[in-house]
């Protein structure tokens, strides 16, 4: 039989795929990947909008895998921001000369698993077909966007844009009128940068999120010292951490301790700022009670600063409990709404009816917008692989076989795809731990299954459904008591029919998930079939 083209075709070119290409490569796989976007970067390319920052220290949000690497790279914030990030992967991928395993400005249209040859036949919107004998998919959870499906979108003469696709050359909002929908991480940070160009801005709210300030300041350089003095132990020490990363963690049970001492530590917290205001009490994310009583305390932080107390009332975030959908981290956000020229739109109680040439229009009100942002989020976790029209040999897709939530072997394979590595994949701690650090892990663990099944003169790996059907289980039992399994949001998968949710993320915590990967890897590789 033919070789196939390729051993290995990674789709995407963004943090995941520029690590993939890397490590595949060195281990002497022969590795083309294709990628849309003319430059890498993945979401750190596309979503250019105005305020985008990672709300992860860049001391931890980024590549540990290379010491001299890590040593050499100077981030300028602590938490970098968008033009710092795709500068950094560009100059990962010139440094280990990435670039020319890539076709770029190529989109994967189509990919069928041949059973027969054992490869995987994918097809690109040039009208290439290459086959590759394993399919890594490092095209991300949150990369495919939702489209906006307004009525009279159409008609509006101003121009609308995407946060997650926001135009390479800019958007100049100056002097503008700009009304942002969504108030997610996107539309939080996007709002915030907006408000201080724009001649107006109506921000419009359907759910209030929490947002805890970033307090972003210079990159501290003793920290970074630090740590690149012995970057083996930061390795193992974020592998050992429930979230990829070394930010504090949690000081004990809620009742633990006396009002007093648990309003201490939340200033505390609120002071460190950033995610980490949701591991301070190890129950917030289990009990209600406990998980209240960090609420009240953001709930109260919004009322101090936001003067208006109308406006603060629907700013405060009484929706859901704190920390059961993706926290914001925010640079000024709630103060934006002190400013003259910004406008919450509340359309929980005055809905959008139409977009009109001339801006939006609620049940009540009328706003004259020159320029509307969609910050309205993801077809998450699926929306990327069926993009990609990724079919198995029966001619399914992913998401047919998911109708009723993923199920995955480790989040990273899925019974019935042969040879096809969704990285950082439902039932993997995915969008919920460091994602930088989480990828490493995923093609470290795939590099060394395909090396171990060659050793064994095996060109074909799948999951046993016993091992799919167990670590499904697993991680229904990791969720059950998690209040945000309860939450409806891109995390948790809802069966229409009998109401039963999903979380699709692993939630046993990213140390619990990498010591399970390691004692898979030390049997064996143990509920991987191998042929
Ligand atoms: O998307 P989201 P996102 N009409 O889905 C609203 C990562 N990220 O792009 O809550 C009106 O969170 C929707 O309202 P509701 C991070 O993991 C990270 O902001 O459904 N509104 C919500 O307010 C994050 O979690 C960073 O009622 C509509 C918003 O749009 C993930 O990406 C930065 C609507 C969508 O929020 C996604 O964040 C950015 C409609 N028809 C993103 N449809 C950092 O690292 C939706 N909405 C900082």
């Amino acid at each position: 039989m033919s070789r196939p083209d390729r051993d290995v075709i990674v789709i995407g070119a963004g943090m995941g795929g520029i690590y993939a290409v890397h490590r595949l490569t060195r281990q002497g796989l022969s590795v083309l990947g294709i990628e849309s976007a003319p430059e890498v970067g993945g979401v750190w390319y596309h979503n250019a909008y105005p305020g985008a920052r990672v709300d992860l220290e860049s001391h931890y949000y980024c590549y540990l895998f290379d010491d001299d690497l890590y040593r050499e790279w100077r981030w300028s914030e602590r938490y970098a921001a968008q033009p710092e990030l795709l500068r950094y992967l560009k100059h990962v991928a010139d440094r280990f000369d990435v670039r020319r395993h890539f076709r770029f400005r190529t989109s994967v249209v189509g990919a069928r698993w041949n059973e027969d040859a054992r490869r995987w036949v994918v097809e690109t919107d040039a009208g290439d077909v290459v086959t590759g004998r394993f399919l890594v998919c490092t095209t991300g959870q949150l990369s495919k966007a939702r489209e906006p499906r307004f009525p009279g979108l159409g008609t509006f003469r101003g121009r609308w844009v995407l946060t997650s696709h926001w135009p390479q050359d800019g958007v100049d909002l100056r002097g503008k009128k700009v009304g942002v929908i969504g108030t997610g991480s996107s539309g939080v940070q996007a709002s915030t940068a907006i408000a201080a160009e724009a001649e107006r801005l109506v921000v419009f709210q359907r759910t209030p999120n929490y947002s805890v300030p970033a307090h972003n300041r210079p990159a501290d350089p003793v920290l970074h010292a630090e740590l690149s003095r012995d970057l083996a132990a930061v390795r193992r020490k974020v592998a050992a951490a429930p979230a990829g990363n070394l930010t504090p963690g949690y000081v004990g049970r809620a009742a633990d301790f006396s009002p007093k001492r648990r309003r201490e530590l939340l200033d505390e917290r609120w002071a460190f700022g950033g995610q980490p205001m949701l591991t301070l009490f190890s129950d917030q994310g289990t009990d209600l009670e406990a998980n209240r009583i960090v609420g009240d305390y953001v709930r109260d932080k919004v009322r101090e600063v936001v003067k208006d107390p109308v406006v603060a009332e629907r700013l405060v975030p009484n929706a859901y409990p704190i920390g059961t959908r993706r926290l914001c981290v925010d640079t000024g956000y709630y103060e934006i709404f002190n400013q003259d020229n910004v406008t919450l739109a509340d359309i929980r109680s005055d809905p959008i009816r139409r977009i009109t040439p001339g801006g939006i229009e609620t049940r009540d009100t009328s706003y004259d917008l020159d320029v509307i942002v969609f910050a309205i989020g993801f077809e998450a976790f699926t929306g990327a692989l069926d993009g990609a029209d990724i079919r198995n040999a029966a001619g399914e897709l992913v998401s047919d076989r998911w109708r009723r939530g993923p199920q995955t072997y480790l989040g990273l394979m899925t019974a019935g795809f042969p040879n096809l590595f969704l990285i950082t994949g439902p039932g993997s701690p995915s969008v919920l731990a460091n994602m930088n650090v989480h990828n490493v892990q995923h093609l470290d663990f795939v590099g060394d299954l395909i090396d171990h099944a060659r050793e064994r003169g095996a060109d074909r790996i799948e999951p046993t459904r016993q091992a799919q059907d167990e670590w499904t289980a697993h991680a229904a039992e990791v969720a059950r008591p998690l209040i945000r399994r309860q939450v409806d949001n891109y995390m948790v998968h809802v069966n229409k029919d009998d109401g039963s949710r999903i979380f699709i993320p692993y939630g046993g915590g990213f140390h619990q998930y990498v010591r399970r990967c390691h004692a898979v890897a030390e049997a064996g590789f143990r509920g991987f079939d191998l042929r």
